[in-house]
């Protein structure tokens, strides 16, 4: 018998006695990124192709998807009253869309269309999703201490892939699990129960374009698994959309490294709505995200829309790089002394 993901969001729910409302925000996701998928589809029959010649606050020119997803979130979400305040990558400002705080306890960051430089040309795009509760010990009229928290506390992450089918991934904290839509039915229906990234895999994922600006460090990595010297041929894979490369990563293992560089000196990708999701899953799938320091769920966020360098694998290819990383410091660290 097949397992919508409503129904397998309430027997999560018992199971981790969590409450009724998480049930309530997310069938405002699940609600969104159905119509969402049905522009998609349909992209290049309708006017829903090409920019509508805004910037956004990533200096981004805004595609029209891409503001179609994001109204379509914020209006399918701020009807939901236990959601206070809303974060897009979209906008510059957080949405405060309750009148009275004090009766919301939810915030939800969101990356609407992610990989837009994709749309236009039909190939995988996606939506990410990350969902906190209100801090105890923060002034409930100060919403953005409501965001700012590590991405340890999410309650609830995951994305939608647009792409040959559209999948919904998602994790309460409780193992990773996957839904395809139906479109017969118009149902998420579950395909991929507690999913469990391999150990080791056979891609790396990386733009390449940029190496002439990664540290040394990082090209001598990738040398490592382009040499063999993980006991395995690695080929490689960029889509250019990280949820696509993510998608991939977490189903068939392997690395995806975008590290910080010239261009982007605090990394190209955006710590709340791209880099927690991910870390999310990727832990709660048995793998690992770092910024190359530390866990990317143990960064203390300071502004919305900031940026982190993301690395995020399978076991054996981030051990792997934490080895490496840790003996560049020591060998940095002996050539200071
Ligand atoms: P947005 O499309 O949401 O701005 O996301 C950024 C992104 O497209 C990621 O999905 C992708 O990993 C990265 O940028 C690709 O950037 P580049 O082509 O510069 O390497």
């Amino acid at each position: 018998m097949a397992v919508t993901f409503q129904q397998h969001i309430v027997q999560e729910q018992a199971n981790l006695s969590g409450s009724p409302e998480l049930q309530w925000m997310l069938s405002g996701i699940v609600l969104a990124t159905k119509l969402i998928q049905a522009q998609v589809r349909r992209a290049g029959l309708v006017d829903i192709l090409g920019s509508l010649g805004e910037t956004n606050v990533q200096g981004e020119v805004q595609q029209k998807l891409d503001v179609y997803a994001n109204e379509t979130l914020i209006n399918s979400l701020k009807i939901r009253q236990s959601i206070g305040v809303i974060a897009s990558e979209e906008n510059e400002q957080l949405l405060v869309v309750q009148k009275d705080l004090a009766n919301a306890q939810y915030a939800i960051v969101f990356d609407p269309l992610d990989g837009s430089s994709n749309i236009d040309v039909a190939v995988t795009i996606g939506t990410t999703f990350s969902i906190f509760r209100r801090p105890e010990n923060v002034d409930v009229n100060d919403p953005m201490q409501w965001i700012l928290q590590t991405g340890r506390n999410q309650i609830a992450a995951g994305y939608v892939v647009y792409g040959s089918s559209t999948v919904l991934v998602y994790s309460l904290g409780n193992g990773v699990h996957a839904f395809t839509l139906d479109p017969s039915i118009g149902s998420y229906i579950l395909t991929h129960e507690n999913i469990q990234m391999p150990a080791q895999g056979s891609y790396y994922s990386m733009n390449e374009a940029y190496c002439a600006e990664f540290s040394p460090i990082y090209l001598n990595y990738l040398e490592r698994l382009k040499t063999g010297k993980l006991d395995k041929f690695y080929s490689s894979r960029f889509v250019g959309s990280l949820v696509a490369d993510f998608h991939r990563t977490l189903l068939r293992g392997g690395i995806f490294i975008y590290p910080e560089n010239k261009t982007y000196p605090e990394g190209r990708l955006r710590l709340m709505y791209e880099a927690n999701p991910i870390a999310f899953i990727a832990e709660q799938a048995g793998g690992k995200a770092s910024n190359g320091k530390l866990p990317i769920l143990d960064i203390k966020p300071n502004d919305l829309h900031q940026r982190t360098a993301l690395i995020v694998g399978g076991a054996v290819e981030m051990a792997e790089f934490e080895r490496f990383m840790a003996e560049a410091e020591t060998s940095k660290a002996v050539s200071l002394n």
